[in-house]
């Protein structure tokens, strides 16, 4: 039995190779019992379970491929993919998991989340977090045609970037408070959405960072974890 953690793919059609990346991941973890737990930011920008098209189709087939094989797919929403329900997962019986979730794996304790929610430190994100997650304001925009969708997914995603430029390294990291707080009766915390992979020791305790995959970079940092609780942080090779 296979636990890997991954996040901040930011799959989008733009960047095919990001997707094949993705295809042959599944297809190297297919026949190991794997139990994938995707941490967020699956996707570049969600605009909802309703869209189609033939890009996410090869997705969808592989993932149902992968789940007949007999693994597990578990997802946690991230701030670019927040509207990704249980309609696209149970294609691929897929699991939606709550924002924090915790589990046991060899009697040790684990943490998982996006990681967004640790950068207390960005208060503008955090307002438009405030927002933009208002459970009728999502379900409102769920109902708008999906050519509207797409302009705002377009236009926050630019805003984002130009914003992230005004805003300092330390501001866009984790706070250290949240960080303690996080790993309270925990073993070891997991997240992305920094995309600063790395080992940290907190007291006696690990919190580990997730790498993003981006076309820049031939590699990507995952976590592969055994029932026996042996970690291993690999470079997933994107070819
Ligand atoms: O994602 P990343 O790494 O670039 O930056 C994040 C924070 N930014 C975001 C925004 C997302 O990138 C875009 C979300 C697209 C989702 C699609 C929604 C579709 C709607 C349909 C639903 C049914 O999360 C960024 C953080 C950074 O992480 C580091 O932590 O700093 O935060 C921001 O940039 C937020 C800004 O500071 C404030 C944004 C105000 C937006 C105002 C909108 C104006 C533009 C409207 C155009 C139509
Ligand atoms: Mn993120």
């Amino acid at each position: 039995m296979t636990y890997l953690f991954i996040s901040d793919l930011h799959l989008s059609p733009e960047h095919p190779r990001l997707i094949r990346g993705f295809l042959d991941l599944l297809q190297h973890y297919q026949h190991k019992n794997t139990h994938l737990y995707i941490l967020g930011d699956w996707f570049n920008a969600w605009i909802g379970d309703d869209y189609t098209a033939p890009w996410l189709d090869e997705i969808v087939e592989a993932l149902k491929k992968f789940d007949a094989a007999g693994n597990r797919i578990y997802f946690q929403v991230g701030n670019r993919d927040f509207a990704l329900g249980q309609d696209f997962l149970e294609q691929f019986h897929g699991i939606l998991l709550p924002e924090i979730y915790t589990m046991e794996i060899a009697g040790r304790h684990y943490r998982l989340e996006h990681g967004d929610a640790l950068c207390t430190d960005d208060i503008a994100y955090q307002r438009f977090k405030k927002i933009i997650r208002n459970p009728y304001l999502v379900a409102f925009l769920k109902k708008t045609p999906l050519s509207f969708r797409q302009k705002l997914a377009n236009g926050f995603r630019k805003k984002s970037r130009e914003d992230k430029h005004q805003k300092s390294y330390e501001i866009m990291d984790v706070n250290h408070q949240a960080v303690i707080k996080a790993l309270e009766h925990m073993d070891y915390l997991i997240h992305g959405h920094t995309h600063r992979p790395a080992i940290h020791h907190e007291q006696n305790k690990l919190r580990i960072v997730l790498g993003d995959w981006r076309e820049q970079s031939s590699e990507a940092m995952i976590l592969e974890v055994d029932e026996h609780g042996q970690q291993q942080f690999i470079k997933w090779q994107i070819a």
